[in-house]
């Protein structure tokens, strides 16, 4: 499986759009199989322990359902860091990703209720209902 086809439309969608506006959209990473997520969960851990607060366990990763993506710039500026929130793409996210669907997960003020760590890069699509349509 991959990511699904309604959320790449969506992400197609709004990278035009932010090519248009001077912002270029990389995904580096998208649909995680069980067993994929277990690998990164388990390195996770061996890394920082099982206090670690940004790998979820395999089954409980918003990657394995194909609607989330993790996004960079095209030169590849802080990816999958906290720098990445002060790139011209991460602002431009910040203010249109949710015309397409798209919802940031972690944020600062989601911390106590996730258990997860903020994660600028991570966008997850929930269609026309984030859309406001
Ligand atoms: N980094 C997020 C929490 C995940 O592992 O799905
Ligand atoms: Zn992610």
């Amino acid at each position: 499986m991959y990511l699904r086809a309604e959320a790449l439309n969506a992400f197609l969608a709004m990278a035009q759009a932010a090519r248009k506006d001077g912002a270029e959209l990389r995904i580096v990473s998208s649909y995680r199989s069980g067993s994929y997520q277990e690998g990164l969960y388990e390195r996770a851990v061996r890394r920082d322990g099982l206090s670690q607060r940004y790998s979820a366990p395999p089954g409980h990763s918003e990657h394995q359902l194909g609607t989330t993506v993790d996004l960079s710039d095209a030169r590849g500026t802080s990816v999958l860091e906290e720098g990445f929130a002060r790139t011209f793409e991460s602002r431009w996210l910040e203010q249109n990703a949710e015309r397409f669907g798209f919802r940031r997960s972690y944020r600062d003020d989601t911390v106590a209720r996730t258990g997860y760590v903020t994660e600028p890069w991570h966008w997850r699509y929930h269609g026309a209902v984030a859309a406001g349509k």
